[in-house]
């Protein structure tokens, strides 16, 4: 073990057929697979949008964004079936089951619906930008194969950020009506964006252990005040107002301070009581099961080569 910790904290990086901790694989899989379900299953409000798009250039950004997080979740499935061995299934059929069943989780984020098109936008600056902000710390994570995925990740979700920003934008130098609904996006998304990071550090379970092994690479908390500090400007320069009453700039700390979390809320999502948990849920199993012939065919076509 101090070995494994000696490597890991000296920046090298693990690879599937290294040996590694069976706590550490654990976590990974956990994680990895987690941060997959929440790639696929985020992809569902902002299909919800496809056929309503306001002209074909957004219907073809929103579609390729969509299919980027498709991709996503097949880069973060892979990496987690190379941490399978005899004794920890990572294969992508079973974590996916544990998330139809409800044993895992995917980030609370998804269980919010996408109400109209400048919630679109919201999700691309807010959802994406909170992503990046987190997956930038993971791009240094210790798994080789997480840490390489989250490169590519990256990159795509930075065009992802900046078509939601720039659809933003253009709505907020509209009608005082387009600007209504960017604002109420921002409401609405503001504090579920926050809450993408997790809980309060001291309220953190994993974290502690997840630093140590170098698989997280800044704690909840520190990343998100990194990204309410960069975020509030840009709201700024939209014109809109952050939905909290004591936002504001502390010269001493040289951040933004902020208010209390909605943590009730926060629970209440993970438990599966959000607005949309059910429905998310419910798509998925159904996709499934109307697409299992898809699958089959697959398979017997890898079988003929
Ligand atoms: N939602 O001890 P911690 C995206 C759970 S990708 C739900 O602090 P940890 C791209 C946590 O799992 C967004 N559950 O946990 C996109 C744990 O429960 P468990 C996803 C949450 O792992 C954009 C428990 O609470 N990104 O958006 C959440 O050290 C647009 C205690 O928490 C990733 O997954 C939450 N918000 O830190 C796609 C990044 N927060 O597992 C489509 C990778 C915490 O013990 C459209 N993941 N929990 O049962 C991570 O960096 C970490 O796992 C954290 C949580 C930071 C999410």
């Amino acid at each position: 073990m101090e070995k494994f910790l000696e490597y890991v904290h000296a920046e090298n990086k693990v690879e599937p057929k290294d040996l590694m901790p069976e706590d550490y694989r654990k976590l990974l899989v956990r994680q990895i697979s987690q941060h997959a379900h929440s790639e696929v299953v985020g992809m569902l409000p902002e299909a919800n949008w496809i056929t309503r798009a306001p002209s074909l250039r957004r219907k073809m950004a929103l579609l390729a964004k969509i299919q980027d997080e498709g991709g996503h979740g097949l880069y973060l499935y892979a990496a987690t079936e190379t941490l399978g061995d005899g004794k920890i299934t990572a294969d992508r059929d079973s974590t996916y089951e544990d998330m139809l069943a409800g044993k895992a989780k995917y980030s609370s984020i998804f269980n919010y619906p996408a109400l109209s098109w400048a919630d679109i936008g919201a999700i691309g600056w807010l959802v994406d930008g909170a992503a990046i902000m987190n997956q930038v710390m993971l791009m240094g994570n210790s798994y080789g194969p997480y840490s390489r995925a989250m490169v590519r990740i990256c990159k795509e979700e930075s065009f992802h950020q900046r078509q939601g920003y720039e659809i933003l934008l253009t709505l907020c130098r509209g009608t005082e009506q387009q600007k209504q609904l960017a604002q109420d996006a921002l409401n609405r998304f503001w504090w579920p964006a926050l809450m993408m990071f997790g809980p309060n550090d001291d309220h953190s379970p994993n974290s502690q252990k997840s630093m140590n092994y170098f698989v997280k690479r800044e704690s909840n908390d520190s990343l998100r005040q990194r990204f309410i500090d960069v975020t509030v400007p840009q709201a700024e320069y939209l014109g809109l107002k952050v939905p909290d009453e004591k936002l504001k700039w502390n010269e001493e700390r040289g951040h933004y301070d902020f208010g209390e979390m909605p943590w009730e809320e926060f629970e209440n999502v993970l438990k599966g009581n959000g607005p949309c948990n059910k429905q998310r849920l419910e798509v998925k199993r159904k996709a499934r099961e109307e697409n299992a012939w898809v699958k089959e065919a697959a398979m017997a076509f890898a079988g003929k080569i």
